[in-house]
């Protein structure tokens, strides 16, 4: 048997699963062969750990059992508090690559040196669900990313939409409250369609902006790696002189934009509830690492004065038509933690955890963004020595006084734990390398306000439904029907059709009519008239920004005994050339035999593979194969579900039964590629480039 594996020269041995013997013997044999003997968290050697100590082999257990008690004990601790929001996520390590040096704007380290490598660690997450719900939750997904530069950590907190649901933070708890389950009844779980959360919202218009893009596809992304990422806030650059530029930081996907839809996404939910998790770990563990490009919008005061929203907004965003983000670097994820407890759940991200070079604006989200994160830690990690857990400390050399507290790792050496001292020991403060704040001029009168600045609540809602594509808006109208029609109270219903009225009167009219509305509620009252006259940003549409090329997408292949082994390797080689990956997916997991006699190994059975796993999907069936699977439901399903979903379909001449049993037309649209033509294999993944045939859906009627 291989020697079992160590850890960092830990005796805590990882062994195979066969050990777990009744009497222990053989464990015992393999462990002193391999010299890694079982211990207590103390070291003591365990001789028995199937077995607890008792008088008589039916009598009770004793308390002297100290091994047992030590192992019941630390199980019983095992959970620490999740995250209050963003419980679900998922995390990778990286690094980030400088491009050029941005001297110019900041003294940041990070961005002084071209190809510059900083170590990164990126935790995405959904917001509303606990840590068990699924992924594809219609929600926004967080995007936070820990820099470990040279001058301590930087962590980028943001999320995947570049605005927010409120301007100020002590409506945080509300908003948050409204959203998760409902107190009584604790449901529903992962979920805006409900009562609590429209009422909030109806009664918020600061949020309508950021509830179109929480209706758009871009709260149901395809995967982790096909989505952006943005800072949200306005922040400060400050270069050696101290002068000041304003900066919104924006993560740019390699691999383009790509959402699914929102019937799909219920049915991954049911199929695959990690989709997004294994999507993410099979990326990098298959070499395929997922990458973003940083941009950042830079500007100064005078653009800020004279920019439509307050720049301190953050409900608002600076169109990138309007100031192009530059790019400065790259983000590569290229390694899975080794412990996702360790990693994944202890890392602590902190919007005030940024380098010298870099400040804060007074954006009143940000600020109590800045106290709230430090905060939350001392909960969820049980005390003040959180940075002494591996995944939060600093990876640079850093010395300070602070000691003792639960859990101190790292213990100062020497007499002096204070300064000034006499005894010239230990760190120093330094002026010129130290952080320094914006020394910016406040007055001002001491007020619970909100700033007039703040008050068009439309207008830039307006904007981006007027961005996207008909099929972008069509899909807002659906979700926005969906969550509403399980909204319990008519007049909070009614209330949202109120603020539709002020973005988009079409929108307003074909919820109302779906929700079966009778009379059209008056436009809600607007603070300040919505403006008209914003150009539509296409930066702001998935489809606009698609990546045209199918790489670091799936391609799912239905075969029976039978298939044309020959045009399924041409299939493969066509994907994989293309940067893509192809799955097999067969009546039984254990494969069928090809047309050739060679053995086509699947990777599921077609319960288990449904098509909302693929981008594409190909059905390579026999005559007998295809008319076996009429009668399967689930082999109809794939098929089904695969055109309404606006999928590209592939598919040989015999399965055109299955197709038509499944109410599919072989000819519906370009969509649906008839395999027979050998050139056809080239012409499906040029196809599927386009992702989607969105073209589909008006005949679909989902
Ligand atoms: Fe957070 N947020 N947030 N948030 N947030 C947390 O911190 C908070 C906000 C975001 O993967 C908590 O460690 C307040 C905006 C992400 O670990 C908590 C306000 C944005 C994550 C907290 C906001 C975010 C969090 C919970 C209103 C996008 C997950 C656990 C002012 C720019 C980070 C924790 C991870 C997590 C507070 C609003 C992003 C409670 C008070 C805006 C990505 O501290």
């Amino acid at each position: 048997m291989a020697k079992a594996p160590r850890r960092n020269g830990n005796t805590a041995a990882i062994h195979d699963q066969t050990l777990t013997r009744g009497d222990g013997g053989e464990l015992h044999q393999r462990a002193e062969s391999d010299g890694a003997v079982l211990t207590t968290a103390q070291g003591g050697p365990v001789s028995d750990d199937q077995n607890s100590l008792k008088i008589g082999p039916r009598g009770p257990t004793v308390l002297e059992d100290f091994h047992f008690r030590e192992k019941i004990f630390h199980f019983d601790h095992e959970r620490i508090p999740e995250r209050v929001v963003h419980a679900r996520g998922y995390g990778a390590h990286g690094y980030f690559e400088t491009y050029d040096s941005l001297a110019k704007y900041t003294r940041a380290d990070i961005f002084q040196r071209a190809r510059e490598k900083t170590p990164a660690f990126v935790r995405f997450s959904t917001v509303a669900g606990s840590k068990g719900s699924f992924d594809l939750a219609r929600d926004v997904r967080g995007f936070a990313v820990k820099l470990y530069t040279k001058e301590g950590n930087w962590d980028i907190v943001g999320n995947n939409i570049p605005v927010f649901f409120i301007q100020d933070a002590i409506k945080f708890p509300d908003m948050v409250h409204a959203v998760k389950e409902e107190p009584d009844r604790a449901f529903p779980q992962a979920q805006s369609a409900h009562d609590n959360f429209w009422d909030f919202i109806s009664l918020t218009p600061e949020s309508m902006h950021m509830i179109m893009w929480v209706m758009s596809d871009r709260a149901i992304p395809r995967s982790f790696r096909f989505m952006e990422g943005f800072g949200v806030h306005t922040f400060r650059f400050l270069n050696a002189k101290d002068e000041s530029t304003f900066v919104k930081f924006h993560w740019k996907p390699k691999f383009g934009l790509q959402s699914v839809a929102w019937n799909e996404a219920v049915k991954i939910n049911g199929a695959d509830p990690d989709f997004h998790r294994r999507d993410l770990w099979q990326a990098i563990q298959s070499g395929n690492f997922p990458e973003w490009e940083l941009r950042v919008q830079l500007f100064d005061q005078d653009f800020a004065d004279s920019f439509d929203f307050d720049v301190l907004d953050a409900t608002k965003l600076i169109p990138e038509e309007v100031l192009e983000p530059i790019p400065v670097g790259r983000l590569v994820l290229d390694r899975m933690p080794d412990n996702f407890f360790a990693e994944t759940e202890q890392v602590a991200f902190m919007t005030q955890n940024v380098p010298p070079g870099v400040d804060f604006s007074n954006d009143p989200l940000l600020q109590g963004r800045n106290f709230s994160y430090l905060d939350t830690q001392l909960k969820r990690l049980g005390g003040p020595n959180f940075t002494h857990i591996p995944i939060n400390a600093p990876k640079c050399p850093f010395n300070h006084f602070q000691q003792d507290g639960h859990m101190a790792m790292r213990n100062p050496v020497g007499r002096t734990n204070y300064q000034p001292n006499s005894f010239d020991e230990g760190p120093r403060e330094s002026p010129q390398r130290g952080f320094r704040s914006f020394a910016d001029a406040e007055a001002g009168q001491k007020l619970r306000l909100r700033a007039e600045s703040f008050a068009d609540h439309y207008s830039q809602a307006r904007q981006f439904f007027n961005s996207q594509t008909p099929p972008e808006q069509r899909h807002i109208a659906m979700a926005l029907t969906f969550e509403l029609s399980k909204v319990e109270t008519p007049v909070i219903r009614e209330r949202m059709v109120a603020h539709l009225m002020n973005i988009d009167e079409g929108l307003a009219v074909t919820v109302a009519d779906r929700l079966g509305i009778k009379e059209l509620p008056r436009p809600a009252d607007a603070a300040i008239v919505p403006r008209n006259d914003l150009a539509p940003s296409p930066a702001l549409s998935i489809i606009q920004n698609g990546p045209e090329s199918f790489a670091g997408r799936k391609v799912g292949v239905l075969v029976s005994a039978g298939a044309d082994a020959a045009l399924l390797k041409r299939l493969q080689s066509a994907v994989e050339k293309e940067g893509a990956t192809m799955e097999v997916v067969a009546p039984k997991v254990g494969g069928v035999e090809a047309s050739d006699g060679s053995w086509i190994e699947a990777r599921h059975m077609i319960d288990g593979g449904p098509s909302v796993l693929f981008d594409a999907v190909a059905l390579v069936l026999s005559d007998e194969g295809a008319q076996r699977l009429t009668g399967e439901a689930a082999a109809r399903d794939f098929v089904a579900d695969a055109f309404a979903h606006c999928k590209f379909i592939a598919f040989t001449a015999a399965s055109v039964p299955l197709l038509q049993k499944a109410g599919v037309d072989p000819k519906a649209d370009e969509g649906m590629i008839d395999l027979t033509d050998p050139k056809a294999v080239a012409g499906f993944v040029e196809s599927c480039r386009k992702l989607r045939l969105w073209g589909r859906e008006m005949a679909v009627k989902l």
